[in-house]
């Protein structure tokens, strides 16, 4: 008897050994087995290398690149303890940096001589279920996520832990599909993204998120809701990650965030740190291989009843994203609905839109999808493209919250905006 009881006892806790489930699935619907080869606790005290390449590790690059000018890789910025990975980004004038020009022809370590660094499993893998519970570093560089295969890449996040002249990139939550097809008209652009805005700094704290790459879909997660599913039948040509795939965790300087003769050395203190507690990659073994359904509570989502539940002016276009019509907002106005809300919920809020500007310098003539509720600061999540795009943000109601209201604002002096399929659902923790 007692043998039976130190043994329920033992495995109330994670018993050593035992498998982990995915956040987003904690009572295993989809029958997960991980895949231990290209996953990694952090347990031990230096980083496993017969898992991973450490890129620049006795000069040896493996054949990749060097990281992203000007910054360069420096495999003396991984280190591994107290069961977290770190990889650590400093401003070290002192480093030997490659005497050449990146892929972006932005010479390493001129004008900001930042070093970061990259690890690469050696085994490979094909769909499943990516996840990371981590900590963005704290600075003008990116902790991210990503896989590289044969034709595709697949980035889980790209982090941009701080950037001082664009609040937005700090709560951003962007998983995204690379083309590498030989011969493609889009080789090397990101072609597909779920962009988000989080209710959160990604440098702040320790989140989860995870994307499930399957035969037929993409869902991506965040502490285990989910933010969006979408189909390889949706997504057409951009569906490029269809070989096996070699997971990065690295950090690099972004041109586009912050330009390299903007970067300074008081960003870097005495070293940014991207810290992550475990990368693991389950396949599915069974559950629903679909994207199911959630309850859209916007009324008349697709304007296809004209204005109908909705307030505010506005005219109907004739190139929706789906149906007949599409809301077609003028310069300067608004339209906004009032939703009933569960008191502390969280709620995915998206759009497709066809903003004025194609220029994220231009933020004061865009538009924005937003949300408004009573004491409670607006949340909202701007727009760029001139052609339809979809883009979300979440927020989490309090405990007397009951009514949010949701706007579509087109902040343009002068030209107008298309909005359709504006949804809301809540997204509830597994
Ligand atoms: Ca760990
Ligand atoms: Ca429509």
């Amino acid at each position: 008897m007692k043998t039976v009881i130190y043994l329920l006892l033992a495995c109330a806790v994670p018993c050593s050994g035992a498998q982990p489930l995915p956040v987003s699935d904690p009572h295993n619907a989809g029958g997960w087995v991980i895949n231990e080869p290209v996953s990694d606790e952090f347990d031990g005290t230096t980083l496993d290398l017969e898992k991973w390449k450490n890129l620049g590790l006795n000069g040896d690059f493996y054949g990749e690149w060097k990281g992203r000018a000007p910054s360069q890789y420096n495999p003396a910025n991984v280190s591994v303890g107290g069961g977290f990975l770190t990889i650590a980004c400093k401003w070290e004038p002192g480093f030997s940096f490659a005497d050449a020009k990146g892929s972006n022809g932005i010479s390493y370590g001129k004008p900001a001589p930042v070093t970061t660094a990259a690890i690469i499993t050696k085994a490979r893998f094909k769909y499943g279920y990516l996840e990371m519970r981590c900590k963005a570093a704290d600075g003008p560089v990116s902790s991210s996520f990503w896989t590289t295969g044969n034709g595709g890449e697949i980035d889980v996040f790209e982090h941009f832990g701080h950037n001082p002249g664009k609040p937005y990139s700090d709560s951003r939550f962007h998983a995204s599909f690379h083309d590498w097809r030989k011969g493609s008209p889009t080789i090397g652009k990101r072609i597909w993204t779920n962009d988000h805005q989080l209710d959160f700094r990604v440098a702040d704290d320790f989140h989860v998120y995870g994307v499930e790459w399957a035969e037929t879909f993409v869902k991506v997660f965040v502490d285990g809701r989910m933010v969006n599913c979408v189909t390889k039948e949706e997504m057409g040509d951009k569906w490029v990650a269809t070989n096996e795939q070699k997971v990065w965790i690295d950090s690099e300087t972004f041109d586009w965030e912050v330009k390299p003769d903007a970067l300074k050395a008081a960003d870097f203190g005495d070293g940014r740190k991207f810290i992550v507690d475990y990368c693991r990659i389950w396949q599915r073994t069974g559950g629903s291989t679909a994207c199911e359904p959630r309850l859209n509570l916007i009324a008349n989502p697709g304007f296809e009843a004209d204005l109908e539940s909705w307030t505010g002016p506005a005219t109907m276009a004739d190139k929706p994203r789906s149906g007949q019509q599409a809301a077609l907002v003028a310069a300067k106005t608004q339209i906004e609905q009032s939703v009933t809300v569960k008191p502390n919920t969280t709620y995915i809020l998206s759009a497709w839109v066809k903003s004025p500007a194609a220029d994220i310098s231009k933020v004061w003539i865009n538009c924005k999808l937003g949300v408004r509720i009573v004491g409670r600061e607006e949340r909202t999540t701007q727009f760029f493209l001139p052609s339809l795009h979809c883009k979300s943000l979440q927020f989490t109601t309090g405990p007397t919250d009951r009514t949010a209201v949701i706007f579509f604002h087109n902040q343009s002096p002068n030209l107008r905006a298309v909005a359709d399929d504006i949804s809301l659902v809540e997204a509830a923790k597994p």
